[in-house]
């Protein structure tokens, strides 16, 4: 029988082999997790969450500490503390106390002593010394800078660079992405909303259906899983017939430079190769296809009817234009690879780190958002839907909303 990735009946087996693999979704998980852990009928489950989605996500403490671990590169403690957050998000229940959550996987000792002292104190001291810490502060508002990584980030605090003003006075050369980053910082910083989304949908179909008609424009990432904003919005585009999608970034660049909405782009081609070595096995497959970094102008609603003189002068100030910047990542894929794509560009990013874990220990296969090969058989297996995926490595179906771990 198919396994789901989401069941933690699976996720404690797997983990008494020292193999955490699954990862946790609200809904499903809390019902078993309910009949097993906590032995409680569920109409006797009351109050508040200790983790309610309505907290910003940079705000729980667990988040927090994956996010310094992530600043500092370790990626190893980012992630265990990314399970342990996503695990408490998976609770729907109110924990009073450490002794409840006995049992459960991904909570390892520090996880433990985090929770404690919330539960105790309100606060956890750590995460409070890690948010007030000025290393955080500053790598956060460096690496906030659209083309900033961890790397660079670092080199410049270790010189004492703290802010956006002393980056600007530090006499560093910024390359194009980084100067885009600091030019359209606040923009880049304020989340995209749905509506905001759907119109840069609009503007991206439009241009991508001009350039060659017959083109299949999809929304992926976190607004397919349901989100209500993102840090930017994804798009995977392709074609019926296999080859017509070659090149079509620079057309699509050239059609958005055309309508002046586009403020910046970089863009990659496509170099995958499929190989008995190929892109099953590869760590770096997400920037194997025909990409394209961009930051768009997404004119306001209001702003339409005005007269297009006015706002081209509007423009000139920032502070009141009526459109703001918006991060739109275009990634085109053939359509024999659409489905692996898909399933690669829907996320989570934990979502998709646990299905390669479960893919490779589990079922000896090597998942990428290219293709899916069978180490055993040695050989790919196609699929033209997700669900198709799915079945070949034995999961249940789970919906692009469930996830969201
Ligand atoms: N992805 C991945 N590995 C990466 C980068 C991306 O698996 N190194 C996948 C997971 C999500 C998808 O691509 C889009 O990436 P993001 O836009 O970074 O994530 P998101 O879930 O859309 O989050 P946000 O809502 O903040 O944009
Ligand atoms: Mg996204």
């Amino acid at each position: 029988p198919a396994v789901n990735l989401l069941d933690i009946s699976w996720y404690t087996e797997s983990m008494r082999e020292g193999q955490p693999v699954a990862i946790l979704d609200r809904h499903r998980s809390s019902r078993v997790l309910k009949r097993q852990c906590f032995q409680r009928p569920a109409t006797r489950v009351r109050g508040a969450l200790l983790y309610p989605d309505t907290i910003p996500f940079s705000l729980i403490p667990l988040a927090v500490l994956a996010e310094s671990a992530e600043l500092n590169g370790d990626e190893g403690r980012a992630v265990a503390f990314r399970r342990s957050e996503a695990l408490l998000r998976s609770l729907d229940r109110r924990v009073q106390g450490v002794a409840e959550l006995r049992g459960l996987p991904c909570l390892g000792e520090h996880s433990r002593r985090v929770i404690q002292d919330v539960l105790d104190n309100g606060e956890s001291s750590e995460v409070e010394e890690t948010k007030s810490s000025s290393r955080y502060k500053a790598m956060k508002v460096l690496t906030g800078i659209f083309g900033v990584g961890v790397k660079t980030a670092k080199r410049w605090f270790t010189e004492g660079i703290c802010s956006l003003a002393q980056l600007e006075t530090s006499g560093h050369t910024l390359n194009p992405a980084q100067q885009a980053g600091l030019k359209y910082y606040a923009d880049l910083n304020q989340p995209v909303t749905r509506d905001e989304a759907d119109a840069i949908s609009v503007t991206v179909e439009e241009a991508v259906c001009s350039v060659l008609p017959g083109a299949q424009v999809t929304l992926a990432g976190g607004f397919r899983r349901g989100k209500t904003s993102g840090h930017d919005v994804d798009f995977l585009i392709t074609h019926p017939d296999e080859g017509k999608e070659e090149g079509l970034v620079h057309k699509v660049t050239a059609c958005l430079e055309s309508r002046g909405v586009l403020l910046y782009h970089q863009t990659t081609r496509n170099t995958y190769q499929e190989s008995p070595e190929g892109a099953g096995r590869s760590r770096s497959n997400m920037d194997r296809f025909e990409r394209c970094f961009s930051i768009l102008k997404l004119v306001q609603e209001q702003a339409k009817d005005q007269d297009p003189v006015q706002v081209e002068a509007d423009q000139t100030d920032s502070g009141c234009r009526p459109w703001r910047a918006v991060r739109v990542d275009l990634v085109v894929s053939p359509i024999s690879q659409f489905a692996f794509a898909l399933l690669g560009w829907t996320g989570s990013k934990l979502f998709e780190r646990e299905m390669r874990r479960w893919a490779v220990h589990e079922k000896s296969m090597s998942l990428s958002s290219h293709a899916l090969y069978d180490n055993n058989q040695k050989r790919y297996l196609t699929a033209s839907s997700e669900e198709e995926i799915f079945a070949h490595l034995g999961l249940e179906y789970v919906s692009p909303s469930g996830r969201n771990a």
